[in-house]
């Protein structure tokens, strides 16, 4: 009896998704989806939790890496794998994008990994309705530390082949189906369906949006299961943290130097100085972000006209989560969301968090202009 059950175990996720279902909010294509990133994101957890447990292992007591060592794959290379395969056998996936992807790969038969061009298969092209695009895990850098890292996806729909035009330099060369991967995945983030992210860390995290607010659940180990513990997330209106790479100060725009400096001084709308906090792990840095308020940023600098994070799969999930919590996303003049990319890998200044410190921010750059 499902209500005896979850009186113990409180809402889980696959529960949520079965009566989303079933009041028509999403269908059974993206439930489907929902289940292998679910099931995806506790292997990686599992993963995540026991890796210096594995690195020990190859290394030995002494410290000498054995033969198995130097072949070991990265766990982002791993993690990726995870992913899509788990996405690969719901059979309701026309694309995923991942960033460990060079280009966008058919999720079905997932064997065009290594070609340069993407291809769909016949067969697939009719069962796959959505498209997936994914970072399996960021912030991969930090693990051997025990920092915390996350994985960030997001869920398109198939568009309207009719509705949608590559532009030339893009097409050229591709046939019909080959346009359409593409185009299918080079949507803005205002078309998102859902995105979420999963944050392993002292807990592990699982925030998603079906574009009806923010929910947030908890894996309970112990079941195995993730077990709704913020029916609606809200991010405050007002913040009193910032979180950036400030050692990247003197590379940015003026009114984004100015802004940082006038919070930090206690010179902004709030009167009083604000508090750094930085993981350098986007996954905790947002949801630090998006549970206490404040402002996120990876703004444009000398050096990367456009930042470093990547537009498909970190900027534009990131960016409809926050939006649906309440918060705002700007890359310092324009919606983040509004945005349509021109290719898979493309990177977005992001500046985004609570309404009202994302809105003083803009504030400098249109004083700018
Ligand atoms: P990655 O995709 O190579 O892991 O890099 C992304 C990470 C983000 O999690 C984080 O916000 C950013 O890089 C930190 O960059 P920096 O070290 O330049 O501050
Ligand atoms: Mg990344």
């Amino acid at each position: 009896d499902m209500d005896e059950v979850c009186e113990q175990t409180g809402v889980t996720l696959s529960r949520y998704c079965i009566e989303l279902a079933n009041r028509g909010i999403i269908d059974s294509d993206l439930d489907s989806i929902l289940n292998s990133i679910r099931e995806a994101s506790k292997v990686i957890a599992k993963l995540v939790n026991t890796a210096p447990l594995q690195q020990a292992e190859l290394l030995g007591l002494q410290g000498e890496i054995n033969v198995q060592g130097e072949d070991q794959k990265k766990l982002d290379v791993i993690t990726n794998d995870v992913f899509k395969n788990a996405l690969r056998y719901t059979g309701k996936l026309g694309t995923l994008a991942s960033e460990e992807e060079d280009e966008p790969v058919d999720g079905w038969l997932g064997t065009n990994e290594s070609e340069a061009i993407p291809v769909l298969s016949e067969e697939f092209a009719e069962t796959g309705k959505y498209i997936c695009v994914f970072d399996p895990l960021d912030g991969s850098s930090n693990v051997d530390a025990g920092i915390p890292v996350g994985t960030i996806f997001g869920v398109f729909e198939e568009p309207n082949m009719a509705e949608c035009e590559l532009p030339e330099d893009l097409s050229a060369g591709l046939t019909d189906e080959q346009q359409r991967c593409l185009a299918g995945t080079l949507q803005p983030g205002k078309s998102l369906v859902a995105a979420g992210y999963v944050l392993y860390s002292a807990s592990t995290e699982l925030v998603l949006t079906f574009g009806h607010g923010v929910v947030g659940f908890t894996l309970d180990t112990s079941i195995g299961e993730f077990v709704m513990t913020r029916p609606s997330i809200k991010i405050p209106a007002r913040g009193k943290i910032y979180s950036c790479n400030q050692a990247n100060i003197a590379e940015w725009d003026e009114p984004m130097r100015q802004y940082i400096s006038d919070i930090r001084d206690g010179k902004g709308q709030a009167g009083k100085p604000y508090s750094l906090r930085y993981i350098g792990s986007m996954v905790g840095d947002i949801h630090r972000t998006l549970l206490y308020g404040g402002i996120f940023a990876y703004p444009a600098d000398n050096k990367n006209q456009d930042g470093k994070l990547r537009l498909l799969y970190e900027g534009a999930p990131m960016s409809f989560i926050m939006e649906q919590a309440g918060g705002k996303a700007i890359t310092g003049h324009s919606r983040v969301l509004d945005i349509p990319p021109q290719f898979v890998h493309q990177r977005v200044p992001v500046i985004l968090g609570s309404a009202e410190d994302v809105d003083e921010c803009r504030k400098y750059f249109e004083e700018s202009d």
